[in-house]
């Protein structure tokens, strides 16, 4: 099994790749981030797989110049990965590269360079293009799919892994049904623009082994740190003084408060950027003057994280009142049962109960030492791909 690094992606194929099998970046035209394959890339070239590019839609020193982008070592990989150039003979350019694409024009070509690096080295290897839709354009749409087709062959003979990005130019349907067969697992990725954001989601449409496909993310490629899971606004809210800022100053990389005598009196703003997961964080004060504020916050929100004190059961109407708002608006949110550390906290079945909420995902948290507060962040984050996208 081969992992492609890519947040959520690898739990959604069922793990990864299994070796032997081809997966196809299917990129709309307007995405800006259009190489998803250099991710899977790096990512396996950390783990020390033996990798095989090739490069049809830019130089070399090109790639090697996203790597420094991305903050990822190029240099430390030369061992491992070989690049082939497909590039420079079209802009007849000399390469510094060991296997050069004598023929781009030719599906045969890039064959045979294929065939020999995987014949001369032992082992499985990933091997990646970076632009199938380039190639398709220079050697003709059905002759480079009859060539694709044998390629994949070979690289599953020597059980390796195959992975192209393909920009999904309007083709005629016949190459698109080709290609719809021609690939093991396929993923799409769009553009997305918000009201107050724009980024890219990936979608699973085929997964031809045992995997969850119809799965939808919203992503950011950031440089440095490639690509994060995006959830543009996500609410933190609940009673009053149930530890919402608390839980916000534990989430959060970057928080800003604005406190009177202990008490929130403004929304709060607040950052969370991990490897996997970009998410901006909204707190809302508890008290109840502030429930217009509230009721405009939640405009366009993700979804929400609802603090509730655990040692405070008469508070649990309120927050059901919040709750049943929250499920009207369809706002996906999980309950974050705070204060697990006081005594008599209350536990997650009785929450459940007393807020009459059977299936709603309940997480006990303890905001002043940070236990079970990122877990909650992450629980959210599957409530809201599981509904629509994020
Ligand atoms: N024992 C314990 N105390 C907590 C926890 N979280 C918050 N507190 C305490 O509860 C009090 C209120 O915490 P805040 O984070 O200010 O609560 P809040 O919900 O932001 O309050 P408002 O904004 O005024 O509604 C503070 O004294 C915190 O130290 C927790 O997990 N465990
Ligand atoms: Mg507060």
């Amino acid at each position: 099994m081969i992992k492609t690094g890519i947040p959520k992606l690898d739990d959604y194929l069922g793990g990864g790749i299994p070796e032997k099998k081809s997966l196809l970046f299917s990129i709309a035209p307007e995405v800006e981030e259009s190489n998803l394959a250099i991710h899977v890339l790096h990512h396996n070239l950390q783990r020390g797989k033996r990798c095989i590019y090739v490069v049809s839609q830019s130089s070399p020193k090109q790639l090697a110049h996203s790597f420094r982008e991305f903050g990822w070592d190029f240099e430390e990989y030369s061992d491992l990965l070989t690049v082939v150039d497909g590039y420079s003979r079209l802009i007849g350019a000399p390469s510094d590269e060991k296997f050069v694409i004598l023929e781009p024009h030719d599906i045969l070509s890039y064959e045979d360079v294929v065939d020999e690096l995987l014949e001369a080295q032992p082992g499985p290897a990933v091997v990646s293009f970076d632009s199938l839709s380039n190639i398709m354009d220079l050697c003709g749409e059905r002759e480079t799919l009859q060539g694709i087709s044998r390629i994949n062959e070979r690289i599953s003979d020597k059980n390796g892994v195959a992975v192209y990005n393909f920009t999904s130019w309007p083709y005629k349907e016949s190459i698109l049904y080709r290609i719809q067969r021609l690939f093991d697992a396929i993923v799409e990725i769009d553009a997305v623009t918000g009201e107050t954001y724009s980024g890219q989601k990936y979608h699973l449409v085929k997964i031809g082994w045992n995997g969850q496909a119809s799965k939808s993310v919203l992503f950011k490629v950031y440089r440095p740190g490639g690509i994060k899971i995006y959830v543009p606004k996500v609410m933190v809210m609940g009673p009053f003084r149930s530890g919402k800022t608390s839980f916000m100053k534990a989430l959060c990389d970057r928080h800003t408060s604005v406190d009177r005598m202990g008490s929130t009196i403004a929304v709060e703003h607040g950052t969370i950027d991990r490897p996997a997961y970009r998410a901006e964080v909204f707190g809302v004060p508890g008290q109840e003057r502030f429930l217009p504020l509230v009721q405009k916050m939640k405009g366009a929100a993700s979804g929400a994280l609802l603090v509730i004190d655990a040692t405070q059961p008469e508070q649990t109407p309120e927050a059901k009142k919040m709750a049943a708002e929250l499920s009207e608006q369809h706002i996906p949110y999980v309950v974050a049962a705070n204060k697990c550390d006081a005594p008599g906290a209350m536990g997650e079945e009785e929450i459940r109960r007393r807020m009459d909420a059977p299936e709603t995902p309940v997480v006990p948290t303890a905001a002043t030492t940070g236990e079970g507060v990122f877990k909650a962040f992450e629980m959210l984050v599957e409530e809201i791909i599981g509904g629509k996208s994020c």
